[in-house]
């Protein structure tokens, strides 16, 4: 493992330096899908850093369900399952999340234009009345498998040309620094009906989570008003609880 220089390269908590280099570990495939990590003693003695900073940088690749401790046998490299774990405290994208556990995605379009706003996106987004809005519609899909329905509606304003959207959203936004900072989410239960059902390839009324997202700029400008179903059968939403004071 490359783990040598993490006490002198760069900046930034050494625990997040050490999970990054087990990240990319994972993903340039140094360490296989059902590989045991080395014990967390080795590791501490082997980069020079302490025990509690291996176990913070490992509780988290674990908390994201790249790692998977087996009790009495160690920690594991998880293999990608049908079921995604996905952190609810991090502004992620999709296309992100799939390459972090070495997933391939891609698109089927549903929708990619601009168009005149509905009463509720001028509401939600703050467009003026003539404004338009870029809409992007894609059933997502990771390693062939169809996980999600993502509706997003963004002011025209920062995506001018919505067909240079070919991947990543987040990655065509953050060239033009209009890449959100922050978002909230509500999630709710529902029964998907055709088409939905039939794009997930799932049954009509099998479950699934209907999560709307809301993302602004530093600035507090709202980027993003999207609308997603995700599989009720592929996805688990991880958080992070903690006592407050
Ligand atoms: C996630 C977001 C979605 C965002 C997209 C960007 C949820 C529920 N939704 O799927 O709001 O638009 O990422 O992904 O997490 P992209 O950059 O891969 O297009």
């Amino acid at each position: 493992l490359p783990l040598e220089g993490l006490q002198a390269g760069g900046s930034g908590p050494l625990y997040l330096k050490l999970r990054q280099s087990l990240e990319d570990a994972i993903l340039s495939g140094k360490l296989n899908h059902g590989d045991a990590l080395p014990p967390e003693r080795d590791l501490a003695d082997y980069a020079n850093i302490s025990r509690v900073t291996v176990r913070k940088a490992v509780d988290d690749l674990v908390r994201d369900g790249l790692l998977v401790r087996r009790h009495g046998s160690g920690t594991f490299v998880v293999k990608p399952v049908s079921r995604v774990q996905q952190s609810l405290s991090r502004l992620t994208s999709f296309t992100e999340d799939m390459a972090r556990r070495g997933l391939n995605t891609r698109a089927q379009w549903i929708e990619r234009g601009l168009f005149q706003p509905s009463p509720d996106e001028i509401m939600t987004l703050g467009l003026p009345a003539d404004g338009l809005v870029a809409r992007l519609g894609r059933l997502r899909i990771a390693d062939d498998l169809p996980l999600a329905i993502e509706r997003a509606s963004i002011s025209a304003e920062f995506l001018p040309d919505p067909t240079r959207v070919t991947s990543s959203l987040y990655a065509e936004l953050d060239k033009t620094r209009s890449r959100p900072t922050r978002a909230v989410q509500r999630i709710s239960a529902c029964a998907l009906k055709d088409p939905d059902a039939a794009m997930l390839g799932v049954a009509v009324g099998s479950a699934s989570l209907s999560i709307e997202r809301i993302s602004y700029l530093a600035s507090g400008r709202v980027v993003e008003f999207t609308r997603s179903l995700y599989r009720g059968d592929a996805y688990d939403f991880v958080a992070e609880l903690t006592l407050s004071d």
